[in-house]
């Protein structure tokens, strides 16, 4: 039911300019976006503040079950707008700026993206939190709370640099509460011992161990115009008081600071150092100690904590959690170890968002029993009774012996989450096949019950009605509001993409959307685009497989193709690319200088002109992403068949009038399901003759590239000295592509990309037939609404029901 604040304009201009008085000190007129941003936080904090103690009373009250999302990451972006948006007030809030002569873009664009998180991942556990409140689940967030976010990319001279983010600088996170009540000591490194605890039983000591505290700092996270907040909790490190002592120069405190101090750029590839384990087990920890107490609060017994508590593990970062919270059962607070397996089994599930070996954690017994001994002791006796309980049931000893958590001088994260929980999941049906034929199969022969699929989803009103607000309005026009409430209810469009008028209207938008996205090129970059262009875009981290060299090896042949050919036809493009690279991925770094290279040749050459434009913009972050998508004709979602578990973007890109141009991999599969095969552009290999070339190691890129004459002037121009200032950056690409047998089938998918896009220059040209690809791409995707794929992990694998039945405050 739909809920929403009652607010005019005349009382938010007076709370507002109440807020202002108080905290700022000086005239409206005077003030910098920045002190109105904090003010207007202030404004909003006061609205939502009421609504969140009713929460909390109402959800302990009712002794409703709570499923807690733990995840390192957590990409919220700006919350300025979705805070509006969710309370009902956006309009009126705009209209009160408006009244008093008040720039409401300036103001929000002063608010520093929260970015404590690398990419989809992190993005996903943020739309979580967001649909969580939405559709009303009891459903918390826990996590770190980084001084520092992502890095910040700059390009100088055609590299990146990274720059520290301190997102919340000297201001502080205006929407975050720091719960000192809620604090708890987490315990590092030292001796365990067992010793004598009277009945002949043995009780764990610990001694010479580093004590933290823990302490909280509480993000609300609002629900679409329904009175929920729900709290996204982050752990921030501190020295107890009565272990100042040990710490007497300021160097031994920034050690300890360190823990929280800045999130891991690295994005897929495990790097196993010591402060990231740390880290892990810090919010964990913290995390596990606090539900536990809250839960005993309410009077019931410990063995049946399963019944109102589900702790969901956001890939292999806090998979520690089975072994901690058994640690915390049985050490803390004395539970036989059956009764201690029973509860951690049912309260924990695990989510892959990867087959990529290289990023399945795994940590060396070594350092893990220096730094967590007694969680390791448990982990070890986790693995024997597993051995144990297998070998009993007679399971095959090959598969029993893959799957075991300690293993040749290492621990399995992703095993522990399995053996230690009741669900794992994949993220788009592809992927979840995958795990179950290939990178799980062990624990899918042994396990089947425990696998199902998730497909992720996105938060479409932060991609419809916040980044592309006449798109939306546009969408009012032609089926009526309801799909604001209900976006299932988009799929009315479908009746309009054919209608001249509607296609015409929504033409339109787009263009606006690119003259937005114009501006702010020429701005940033000093480059001129056109907006009769097409806009062809891929925005994602560099990776190797995500196959951004594919895109470029594209544009070098259109490169040659209008320098061969001046006076030619050409449908012209404007490249658009956003990509940060993990500071220590060296060829991944390669790639953006080649691509600002290339950019720099192809944008200052007359010969090309308007043709063909490339533009690389630093700093790809959500909000950058809010200007971007709206802005795209073409999806570039073009990773190797198989390696990107879902994507996240391909849906977003889907949901603002994009065309997809897709290989048949994560959930662009499930897209063209939605859109039909006509309403996407498919090209490439299929996963299953990906794995034929794994089978027969009958791949040869080096005879792909003698023989093929295109391809071979494509590759060659890497090195030939044509992109000016980037000798040796070129000559690596060249042999990954060719010396070092093109690990990710560039090669074997060029043709086929390039006629695919060659498909897509000729359906731009005919407008009626673009605009029903368009609209048709607007109009069915409803799927991959990130409401709809909360509601099955909530029910499916979580077992909530919903607290309030969507009338929270009528209760
Ligand atoms: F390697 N993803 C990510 F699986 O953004 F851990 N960072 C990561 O570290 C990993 C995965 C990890 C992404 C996937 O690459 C993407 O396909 C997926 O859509 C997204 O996670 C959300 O599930």
């Amino acid at each position: 039911m739909e809920q929403t604040m009652e607010l005019t304009t005349d009382q938010f201009i007076r709370d507002f300019e109440q807020t202002f008085n108080e905290q700022q000190q000086t005239l409206l007129q005077n003030a910098t976006p920045t002190e109105l941003f904090l003010a207007l936080a202030h404004t909003i904090r006061q609205y939502y503040t009421p609504m969140w103690l009713e929460r909390n009373e109402s959800l302990s009250a009712r002794q409703e079950k709570i499923a807690y999302y733990f995840s390192i990451e957590f990409l919220p972006g700006r919350m300025l707008e979705t805070n509006l948006l969710n309370l009902g007030i956006l309009d009126t809030v705009k209209e009160g700026f408006t009244q008093l002569g008040l720039d409401f873009t300036a103001v929000k664009n002063a608010e520093h993206d929260m970015a404590l998180g690398n990419g989809g991942l992190g993005r996903l556990a943020a739309a979580f939190m967001d649909s969580l409140a939405t559709t009303g689940y009891a459903g918390f967030g826990n996590g770190l709370r980084y001084k520092y976010g992502l890095f910040k990319q700059r390009i100088v001279d055609g590299y990146q640099v990274e720059l520290p983010d301190a997102w919340f600088g000297s201001l502080g996170n205006v929407w975050e509460t720091r719960k000192d009540h809620d604090a708890v000591n987490v315990r590092f490194f030292g001796n365990v011992y067992m010793a004598d605890a009277g009945e002949g039983k043995l009780k764990p000591v610990y001694s010479n161990a580093q004590v933290l505290r823990a302490v909280p700092y509480d993000v609300p996270q609002l629900g679409y115009k329904n009175g929920v907040v729900n709290n996204l909790r982050l752990w921030d490190v501190e020295i107890p008081e009565e272990y100042e002592l040990n710490y007497p120069t300021i160097a031994d405190r920034r050690r300890v600071e360190d823990i929280t101090a800045v999130l891991y750029p690295d994005d897929s590839t495990e790097e196993g150092k010591k402060l990231r384990l740390m880290q892990e087990y810090f919010m964990t920890s913290a995390g596990l100690q606090t539900i536990v107490k809250s839960y005993l609060k309410m009077g019931l017994p410990l063995e049946k904590i399963y019944e109102k508590v589900s702790v969901h593990i956001n890939d292999t970062h806090p998979a520690v959690a089975p072994a901690e919270f058994m640690r915390i059962l049985i050490d803390d607070y004395g539970m036989e170890w059956d009764a201690a397996w029973n509860a951690t089994t049912k309260v924990m599930s695990y989510t892959n968002h990867t087959i990529l070996s290289e990023a399945l954690e795994k940590w060396s017994t070594g350092l893990f029993s220096f730094v967590l001994p007694r969680v390791f002791q448990i982990i070890v006796e986790i693995d024997n009774r597993y051995m144990a309980q297998m070998g009993a049931q007679g399971a095959d000893y090959a598969r029993v012996e893959n799957t075991r958590i300690v293993r040749n001088g290492q621990v399995h994260m992703a095993h522990l989450a399995i053996i230690g929980g009741h669900s794992v999941n994949g993220v788009a049906q592809i992927h979840t096949e995958l795990l179950k034929e290939d990178t799980l199969r062990d624990f899918y022969a042994l396990t089947p019950e425990k696998f199902n699929n998730k497909t992720n989803g996105i938060v479409q009103r932060r991609w419809t009605q916040i980044a592309a607000p006449v798109l939306s309005q546009t969408i009012d026009k032609w089926i009526g509001f309801e799909w604001r409430n209900d976006i299932h209810a988009l799929r009315a469009l479908n009746d309009v993409v054919d209608n001249p008028r509607a296609q015409n209207d929504f033409w339109e938008v787009k263009q606006l959307a690119k003259k937005r996205l114009a501006d702010y090129i020429e701005e940033t970059t000093g480059v001129h685009v056109s907006t009769d262009a097409i806009f062809d875009v891929q925005v994602k981290r560099l990776h190797a497989y995500k196959r951004q060299l594919l895109n470029v090896m594209h544009i070098i042949k259109l490169y040659w193709d209008i320098k061969d050919n001046p006076e030619g036809d050409f449908t012209p493009r404007v490249f658009i690319f956003g990509a940060k690279a993990a500071p220590g991925y060296h060829f991944a770094k390669s790639i953006i200088k080649v691509i600002n290279e290339l950019a720099n040749l192809i944008n200052n050459d007359p010969e090309i002109g308007d043709k063909l434009k490339v533009v690389f913009l630093e700093n790809y972050r959500v909000s950058l992403a809010e200007l971007i998508i709206p802005a795209a004709n073409v999806s570039e979602q073009i990773s190797l068949a198989s390696k990107e578990a879902s994507g996240t973007s391909n849906m977003k890109f889907m949901m603002t009038g994009a065309v997809t141009m897709a290989t048949l991999d994560g959930a662009n599969i499930e897209i063209r399901d939605e859109v039909g095969e006509e309403n996407i552009v498919i090209f490439g290999m299929t996963k299953d003759e990906v794995y034929h070339h794994y089978e027969t190691h009958d791949y040869n890129a080096r005879y792909l590239y003698d023989t093929d004459p295109v391809l071979h002037r494509v590759i060659n121009t890497f090195v030939d000295g044509t992109i000016p200032r980037c000798q040796s950056e070129g000559s690596e690409i060249f042999d990954a592509l060719v010396t070092y047998n093109d690990e990710y089938f560039l090669l074997e998918d060029f043709q086929s990309y390039v006629a695919a896009q060659a498909r897509v220059s000729a359906l731009y040209r005919d407008r009626e037939r673009w605009m029903h690809m368009s609209m048709m791409n607007i109009a069915n995707s409803d799927k991959f609404t990130s409401d709809d794929t909360i509601r099955q992990y909530a029910e499916e694998i979580w077992h909530l029901s919903l607290p309030h039945a969507g009338r929270h405050r009528a209760a």
